[in-house]
């Protein structure tokens, strides 16, 4: 038995009440409750939410896994902020341990790439205070200038808040100027967790939860896109998991500016929350499934494969992941500091399209917008051969 069939049965199985109630909404595509959220997270058993994420990603996306060609720029690891679960920044005063890229050094990274077939430059690092909006502008126009077709997703709220407040322009004002400039896409970064309780213990000092929205916000009524990421797994609850995507999915009903849904589990490496334990595969699992379930209006789940480690990541598109982000080529260091098994984080097309093919998947390259570029499910390269027994 597959397909609807067995979900059909699994969810007429002598199941909690509760459960067999969400169950069936999902089968007849209703939005699920805050209060469902929460039950799912409190009751759900992994094979229960991962039967029923697996189901409404092959009704939307079939077997297709996304990934793209993109690299990183990280132009400094200092930061005015302290978050308590960050690995990687370092204060202004003890700046010599971290790095200041100039943007002639962030130009000649991108000019390490002029003869590959990269799509996307991801740039996001730490908030230092010498580096203001002009910086960035111009930055963002060099970038261009050398590679117009070079998409710039970049800056999170946090590193916008401080500039534009620095350069005392108005959100609206500073995000104009950005796109301008030539920024397309914000990443998903900074949202952590958005509940004041939470925020207030791990990341009191940068940008809130308002702040956040409204810079996504102030993007997508440029007509600009972003995604959206969720810190889980260290001190928060189930509900306040529940509260920081359910805003997300008002402010997404609102615009439908958003791709991407990305949960990224807490690493404890090296930080001030190192005696945070951190989740179990299980319950990592629970979340990607529960966050395909709730964010009904989003589009995309990312897993994100330098946090998680590749082969967990593989483990997710059974789980309602279709998005496993790019190539990376080893340009960030957030995740390796932070603990990661992936210390040098860096993956070929062919070991990305193999990664997807193995769990028999099929692989799509996407641009930034989830344009297709290359479907690679009948491509028959020597390397990309998948044993058809042990896969
Ligand atoms: O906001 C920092 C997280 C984020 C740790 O939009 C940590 O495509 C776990 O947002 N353990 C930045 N997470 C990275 C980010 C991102 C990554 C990949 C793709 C996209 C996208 C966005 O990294 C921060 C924070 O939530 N982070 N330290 C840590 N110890
Ligand atoms: Fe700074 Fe970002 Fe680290 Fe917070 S997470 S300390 S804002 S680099």
């Amino acid at each position: 038995m597959t397909g609807i069939a067995s979900i059909k049965t699994l969810v007429s199985e002598s199941l909690d009440r509760d459960l067999k109630q969400i169950g069936k909404k999902v089968l007849n595509k209703e939005r699920l409750s805050f209060d469902e959220g929460v039950i799912l997270f409190e009751k759900g058993s992994l094979s229960y939410v991962g039967a029923l994420a697996n189901w409404v990603r092959e009704q939307r996306h079939g077997n297709k896994t996304y990934f793209n060609r993109n690299f990183h720029i990280e132009p400094t690891n200092v930061c005015v902020f302290s978050c308590k679960f960050c690995s990687y920044s370092r204060l202004y005063a003890h700046r010599e341990e971290g790095w200041e890229l100039s943007i002639d050094d962030m130009l000649n990274i991108v000019k390490k790439y002029d003869d590959q077939p990269v799509t996307e430059v991801h740039i996001v690092g730490g908030v230092h205070p010498k580096m203001n909006l002009d910086f960035f502008i111009t930055l963002i126009e060099a970038i261009k200038q050398h590679r117009p077709d070079l998409h710039i997703k970049g800056f999170t709220p946090v590193e916008l808040d401080y500039m534009f407040r620095k350069a005392k322009v108005s959100v609206a004002e500073g995000m104009q100027l950005m796109y301008k400039a030539g920024l397309q896409s914000l990443p998903g970064g900074g949202a952590e967790i958005f509940h004041r309780e939470i925020r207030q213990q791990i990341c009191d000092d940068k940008v809130d939860a308002e702040g956040w929205l409204a810079i996504h916000k102030a993007a997508h009524k440029l007509g600009m896109h972003s995604n959206a990421t969720m810190l889980y797994g260290h001190i928060e609850k189930f509900w306040h998991r529940v509260d920081h995507m359910e805003r997300l999915r008002q402010l997404q009903d609102e615009t439908r500016g958003f791709n991407t849904f990305i949960p990224l589990k807490f690493r404890n490496h090296d930080n001030e929350m190192s005696h945070v334990t951190e989740s179990s595969i299980v319950e990592d699992m629970r979340m990607y499934a529960i966050a395909r379930l709730y964010m009904d209006n989003f589009p995309h789940l990312k897993a994100y494969w330098p946090m998680l480690g590749r082969q967990n990541a593989q483990l997710t598109l059974s789980f309602g992941v279709n998005d496993i982000d790019g190539t990376i080529d080893d340009t960030t260091k957030i995740y390796s500091m932070a603990g990661s098994e992936e210390q040098t984080p860096a993956m070929s097309t062919n070991d990305l399209v193999t990664l997807i093919k193995q769990v028999k998947r099929e692989p799509v390259e996407r641009d930034t917008l989830y344009n297709e570029i290359r479907n690679y499910q009948h491509e028959n390269l020597q390397q990309l051969e998948v044993n058809p027994i042990l896969n």
